[in-house]
C-alpha cells in the first residue's frame, strides 16, 4: 500500500506540474484579444517568426499527417513482409532480407539480429496501436508458428531483451487484457504462447549472469551454447542495468523470481560502483572485476536507459529505492553534468545542456551531444521536470532542423557532426510525443510534422526507409533497423492520433526503452507477487485508477505562448550553427 501511495504521489506531482503549465498558458491566453489570433488574422506582425510558425496547427493538417504516418508504416511493413520476413531486417534498397552475419566479429549486426524475425516481433504492438487488429492477429500467429530461439546466433543480452522479450510480453498482455481496449486482439486459440516464448528466450539469456561475482551480466550470449568463448568481459552501463522492466515483468507473469533477481542484482552492483566523489557512473565496466574502464558520464549511448529504467522500474513496480537512486543521480547530473543558465525558460546565460563529463570529477570529457540523449527529455517529463525537458528536446530539434536528420554525434564546440549517420532512430520523436502529451502545445506537432517530412524526403528507398549514411550528403545505407517500424512510426502515429486509446489513458501504460507498451497494474506494485498471486486473475485484474487526462480539456484553438520564448529558441538555433 505504501508503494501505491508513493505512486499516486508521483502521478499527482506529474499532473499538477502539467496543470500548472497549462494554467499559466491559459492565463496568458486571456490576452489573446491583444496579441493572439486576432493579430495573426489581421496581419499584424507583432508575433515573432517563431510564434507565427509554431503557435497553431490546423486540425485538417493533423488528420493529413496521421494518414501520412500510416502510409509510411504500411510501406515499410508491407515491404518487410514481402521481401525480408522471416529474416530479421529489411534491406530497403536491395529489397532483400538480412539475418545474423557470418562474421562473428560483426557486432553491429549480430548484437541485434538473432535469426528470430526481429522486425516482426518488435512491431507487434505497433500494429495494435495503429488499429490493424487483423494483421496483429496474423502476425502473432506467424511469430508463434515460425520463430525459434534454438538458433546459432550470438546476440547482445540487452538488445534481445528490449526488442524481443519486450515485444513478446507487450503483445501477450494486449491479447490477455480482459477489457480489450484496442478492440479484439485475441488470436484464435491463444494460450500464452508469446509469454512462453519470452520465458524461453529469457532462460537462454540467463547464463550471462552465471558465475559473475559482481552480478553484472556478460554482454553477449550464444542462444544455444551460453556465454561465448573468448567473449568480451566489458559491458556498458545501459546494457547491464536496463533489464528491470522486461525481466521484472517476466518474473511476475511466470512466477519465477530468478529474472527479477538477476536484473536487480546487476542494478545494485552498478549503483554500488558509483564514484564516491560525484555519485555518477561511468559508461563501461568490467564484469569480472567490477572496475570501470570507461569513465564518461553522460546522458547518451551506453548510459541512457539505465537512468530511464530506475525511474520506470519505480513506476512499474513501486520499489521506492529505485526512485531514491534516480533522484540522487539526477541531482548529481545537475550538479556535475549540467552547464548553462539556472532555468531553461527564464534568466540569462547559455542554454542549459548536459555534457559528457568524467565520472570522478565532473570535468568535461568531450564536446559532443549524441543522438540518443534526447530520450532523456522523455525521462524528465516522466519525472515532472517539464521545463528542463523543453530545453533538452529543443537542442536536438535545432540539430534536426540543420540537417533534416540527427547525426549520431554532433560536436557543439565546432557546430559540426562528429559521426554522420542517422539510422532512423526514434528518440527525438519519442521526446516530442511525450512533451506534446505533457503540454499539448502545437509546437510539438510542427516538430513531428517536420521529422515526418524529412524521413519521407531523404530516407525513403525502393522498398522501405533507409538509414542515412551521411546526414550532410544524404547518402543512404541499405538498412532499416527494427526500431523504425516499432518505435519511430509508433510515436509519430501517437503524436498525431489524438483519439488513440493510449492518449486518453496514458497513465495506464508505460513505454519501455524500445517503445513497447507495458500496462501499469497495481498488482505488479503493491504486493510481492511470489506470495500473494495465487492465480492468474488475482495478478492481472485491477488497473491503476485513472482520471481523464486533464490536458485534453484545453481547447485546441487557444493561443499558447511557445514552450520556450522566441529569443531562447533563437539562441539554440545559433548555438548549433543553424542561423
Ligand atoms: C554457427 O555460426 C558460426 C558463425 O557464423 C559458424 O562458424 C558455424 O559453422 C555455425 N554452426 C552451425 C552448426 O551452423
Ligand atoms: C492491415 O495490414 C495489412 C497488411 O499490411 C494491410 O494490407 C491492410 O491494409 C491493413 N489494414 C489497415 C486497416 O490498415
Ligand atoms: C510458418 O509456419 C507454417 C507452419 O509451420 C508454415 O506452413 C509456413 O510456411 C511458415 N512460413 C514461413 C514464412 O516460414
Ligand atoms: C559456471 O561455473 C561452473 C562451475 O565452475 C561451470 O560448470 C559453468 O560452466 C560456469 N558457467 C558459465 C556461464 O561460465
Ligand atoms: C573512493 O574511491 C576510490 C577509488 O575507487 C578509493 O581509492 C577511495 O579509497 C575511496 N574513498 C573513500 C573515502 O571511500
Ligand atoms: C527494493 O529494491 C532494493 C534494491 O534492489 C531491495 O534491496 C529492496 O528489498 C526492494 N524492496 C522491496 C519492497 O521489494
Ligand atoms: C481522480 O479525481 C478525483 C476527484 O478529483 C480524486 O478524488 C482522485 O484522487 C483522483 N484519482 C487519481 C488516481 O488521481
Ligand atoms: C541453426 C538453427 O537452428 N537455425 C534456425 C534459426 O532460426 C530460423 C528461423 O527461426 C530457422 O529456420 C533455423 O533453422
Amino acid at each position: 500500500m505504501i508503494s501505491d501511495n508513493i505512486l499516486n504521489m508521483i502521478f499527482s506531482l506529474f499532473w499538477s506540474l502539467v496543470t500548472i503549465g497549462l494554467y499559466s498558458s491559459v492565463i496568458n491566453s486571456h490576452m489573446d484579444h491583444e496579441w493572439g489570433w486576432g493579430w495573426l488574422r489581421s496581419g499584424h506582425s507583432k508575433l515573432s517568426e517563431y510564434e507565427e510558425k509554431y503557435a497553431y496547427f490546423p486540425e485538417s493538417e493533423r488528420l493529413q499527417r496521421l494518414e501520412d504516418v500510416r502510409r509510411m508504416f504500411q510501406f515499410g511493413y508491407d515491404n518487410y513482409m514481402a521481401y525480408a520476413y522471416p529474416m530479421d531486417e529489411l534491406d530497403p534498397i536491395h529489397c532483400t532480407g538480412r539475418g545474423s552475419d557470418e562474421d562473428p566479429s560483426n557486432l553491429n549486426i549480430n548484437d541485434v539480429l538473432g535469426d528470430y524475425s526481429l522486425t516482426l516481433v518488435d512491431t507487434l504492438d505497433t500494429l495494435a496501436i495503429l488499429g490493424n487488429n487483423s494483421e496483429f492477429k496474423q502476425a502473432v500467429q506467424l511469430v508463434i508458428e515460425n520463430v525459434s530461439f534454438d538458433n546459432n546466433s550470438t546476440v547482445q543480452v540487452f538488445e534481445s531483451t528490449i526488442r524481443v522479450i519486450g515485444g513478446l510480453l507487450s503483445a501477450h498482455l494486449l491479447i490477455t487484457d480482459a477489457s480489450q481496449p484496442f478492440g479484439d486482439l485475441r488470436p484464435e486459440g491463444y494460450s500464452n504462447e508469446l509469454l512462453l516464448m519470452a520465458y524461453e528466450l529469457g532462460s537462454r539469456l540467463l547464463p550471462a549472469f552465471e558465475n559473475s561475482t559482481t552480478g553484472l551480466p556478460h554482454p553477449r550470449i550464444h542462444l544455444q551454447h551460453g556465454v561465448p568463448e573468448d567473449g568480451i568481459k566489458e559491458t556498458c552501463t545501459a546494457g547491464a542495468g536496463s533489464l528491470l522492466l522486461e525481466f521484472g515483468l517476466l518474473s511476475q507473469l511466470m512466477k519465477d523470481p530468478v529474472f527479477d533477481g538477476v536484473a536487480r542484482r546487476a542494478v545494485d552492483s552498478l549503483l554500488a560502483s558509483r564514484s564516491n566523489k560525484t555519485g555518477l557512473l561511468g559508461n563501461v565496466i568490467n564484469i569480472l572485476s567490477g572496475k570501470w574502464v570507461g569513465f564518461q558520464s553522460g546522458l547518451g549511448a551506453g548510459s541512457d536507459s539505465f537512468y530511464e529504467y530506475l525511474l520506470k522500474a519505480f513506476i512499474m513496480f513501486g520499489n521506492s529505492s529505485y526512485l531514491e537512486s534516480f533522484n540522487e543521480i539526477y541531482s548529481n547530473m545537475k550538479k556535475y553534468m549540467r552547464r548553462g543558465r539556472l532555468k531553461c525558460g527564464s534568466g540569462v546565460g547559455d542554454t542549459p545542456m548536459y555534457v559528457n563529463t568524467h565520472m570522478d570529477n565532473g570535468k568535461t570529457m568531450n564536446t559532443w551531444i549524441d543522438s540518443l540523449q534526447v530520450a532523456f527529455a522523455g525521462v524528465q517529463v516522466l519525472a515532472g521536470d517539464i521545463e528542463e525537458a523543453v530545453c533538452t528536446h529543443a537542442i536536438s530539434y535545432a540539430i534536426w532542423k540543420k540537417y533534416n536528420a540527427l547525426p549520431e554525434r554532433f560536436n557543439w564546440a565546432v557546430k559540426q557532426p562528429d559521426v554522420l549517420f542517422y539510422p532512423l532512430r526514434p528518440e527525438l520523436v519519442e521526446a516530442t510525443y511525450l512533451l506534446y502529451q505533457a503540454t499539448q502545445h502545437p509546437y510539438y506537432l510542427h516538430v513531428g510534422s517536420h521529422i515526418l517530412d524529412s524521413i519521407e524526403t531523404y530516407c525513403k528507398a525502393k522498398c522501405g526507409y533507409a538509414t542515412l549514411h551521411n546526414v550532410i550528403t544524404k547518402t543512404k545505407e541499405d538498412r532499416m533497423e527494427s526500431f523504425f517500424l516499432s518505435e519511430t512510426c509508433k510515436y509519430l502515429y501517437l503524436l498525431f492520433d489524438k483519439d488513440n486509446y493510449i492518449n486518453k489513458a496514458f497513465d495506464k501504460f508505460i513505454f519501455t526503452t524500445e517503445g513497447h507498451l507495458f500496462p501499469l497494474n497495481s498488482e505488479y506494485r503493491s504486493k510481492p507477487w511470489w506470495f500473494t498471486c495465487e492465480d492468474d486473475n488475482s495478478c492481472r485484474s485491477s488497473n491503476v485508477p485513472s482520471n481523464e487526462s486533464k490536458c485534453l480539456n484545453v481547447a485546441q484553438e487557444k493561443h499558447f505562448p511557445l514552450p520556450l520564448s522566441s529569443h531562447y529558441l533563437e539562441q539554440i538555433d545559433k548555438m548549433v550553427g543553424l542561423i
